[in-house]
């Protein structure tokens, strides 16, 4: 059965018939990083690229550069052990999560109106209800993650952080929100912003909701997700997995999709 199901899909995908979407953004020296309040924390340092050898006396027939780069940095996982109230979980770090957990069905949730309208814009229950009443359930064992089209704005980092002299203003979603899906068993929950709650959610109860709520339950976040609208509702099939670093809380990765095509 899985092998006549495995050997379906490699046909397909050799046909074209299914796509392969890039959900993660360029990882460099110009990435967007989260800047936190300086009273409150220290924040993650820029990114470095550092050239060891490019075909010349360094290393006459290779290139290679070795780099500076903080777990949470770009398009990247967040590890249950990442949030206070999830350090205690042996499978909660990037070395120990099941890998079968890398790969998962997906349900978007498509709020890029009403951001464009409300960059603070915060998905609640009802919106999930009613996206669910169109599309189909959310079931245990799936990623939800909102599609807001901030990953435009990927390409300078005042845009992305959208900060102002009352913090930074992106979508993201209510604590109660984040309670629904984790009552449905989901695997984690995406973002296209900065890291996974709103730019507001510091001042949320409890604070950063998608964070503390979905490590407490041992559930993973996506932040920085790109190309989140050429996904439909319901269908894809998303890989997303960290580095094994050693006891890691996250990690920037490489997140596809796999998308039926026509
Ligand atoms: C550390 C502190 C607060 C936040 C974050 C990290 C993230 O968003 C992240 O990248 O996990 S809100
Ligand atoms: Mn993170």
């Amino acid at each position: 059965m899985t092998q006549s199901v495995l050997g379906e899909f490699a046909g397909q995908l050799l046909a074209g018939k299914i796509e392969v979407v890039d959900l993660s953004a360029v990882l460099g020296p110009d990435t967007p990083l989260l800047k936190l309040p300086p009273e409150l924390a220290v924040d993650t340092p820029k990114i470095e690229v550092h050239k060891i050898s490019e075909y010349d006396d360094k290393g006459p027939f290779w290139a290679w550069n070795w780099l500076k780069v903080g777990e949470h940095s770009g398009t990247h996982f967040d590890a249950p052990i990442h949030w206070i109230t999830g350090r205690d979980f042996p499978d909660g770090s990037t070395d120990t999560i099941a890998p079968k957990n890398f790969v998962a069905p997906v349900n978007v949730i498509d709020c890029s109106k009403e951001v464009a309208e409300n960059n603070d814009f915060l998905l609640t229950v009802d919106h999930i209800k009613a996206w669910e009443a169109k599309h189909g359930a959310i079931q245990a064992g799936e990623w939800v993650v909102l599609r807001s089209d901030w990953y435009k704005r990927n390409g300078s980092e005042a845009d992305f952080l959208n900060a102002d002299e009352t913090g930074p203003h992106s979508p993201g979603p209510t604590p109660e929100a984040i309670s629904y899906l984790i009552d449905k068993g989901v695997i984690g929950w995406g973002s296209e912003t900065i890291g996974t709650d709103a730019g507001q959610a510091g001042g949320m109860e409890p604070p950063f909701p998608a964070h503390n709520l979905m490590h407490k339950a041992n559930r993973y976040g996506l932040a920085s997700l790109a190309n989140l609208d050429k996904l439909p509702p319901k269908g894809a099939i998303l890989i997303a997995a960290p580095l094994k670093i050693e006891h890691g809380t996250g990690s920037p990765c490489r997140a596809l999709a796999l998308v039926p095509k026509g």
